[in-house]
């Protein structure tokens, strides 16, 4: 069995993406190798950062290193909070609640927005592959749910429900992560 590095300190990243590997895949993450510590995002896009991260963990662990960088596009903000969204402001709730703010007033035809989803998968010998998934959404008026992670209690669906009221395994069929990663799993199943 393949050993492969989540190169992230998100649990919900990593819960959501524990369930979508199974069982061919033996999945670390960045808790079992503390002294890699903290890798700065310093790119501007999503394909960027995840590089970053990937190369970094692979370097540093000699393991094949899968990494995420992702975050909600919102249209009436010219695609903010983007690659800024976790550090738009300190807390899911704070983060949240500025959105909310942002959108004031914002009629819901107006609201729409997605999730992105950028995956670098990077080898031991630093080769890496892309993929990018996405789910579209738009952005609700309070939170809703108590699943998910960061701004999922806002990100309302088609069907009216909010990313936040999906279990785990609904959320991973259709959710911008769920399809990035869809697109390399071929590409996990070959790790040399
Ligand atoms: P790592 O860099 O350690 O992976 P992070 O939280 O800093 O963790 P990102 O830089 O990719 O991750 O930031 C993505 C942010 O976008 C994340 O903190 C959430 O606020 C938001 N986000 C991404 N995917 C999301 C999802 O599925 N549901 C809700 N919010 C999400």
């Amino acid at each position: 069995m393949k050993d492969l590095v989540f190169a992230t300190s998100n649990k919900g990243k990593l819960v959501e993406l524990q369930g979508l590997v199974g069982a061919d895949v033996h999945v670390r993450s960045l808790k079992d190798f503390p002294s890699i510590g903290e890798i700065p995002e310093t790119a501007d896009t999503f394909e960027g950062n995840a590089e970053l991260k990937a190369r970094a963990v692979a370097k540093a662990t000699g393991l094949w290193a899968l990494a995420d960088d992702s975050g909600l596009a919102v249209d009436a903000l010219g695609g903010q909070p983007g690659v800024y969204s976790a550090r738009y402001a300190p807390t899911d709730a704070e983060r949240i609640a500025k959105l909310l703010l942002a959108l004031q007033g914002v009629p819901d035809d107006r609201r729409t927005a997605r999730f992105v989803c950028a995956l670098c998968l990077c080898s031991p010998a630093q080769q890496v592959v892309f993929t990018r998934g996405t789910c579209e959404g738009r952005i609700g008026h309070v939170a809703k749910g108590a699943h998910g992670f960061g701004y999922d209690p806002v990100f309302v669906l088609a069907d009216g429900h909010t990313l936040a009221e999906l279990t785990h395994e609904e959320k991973s069929g259709l959710s911008h992560r769920g399809n990035a990663f869809r697109l390399m799993l071929p590409r996990l199943r070959q790790l040399g």
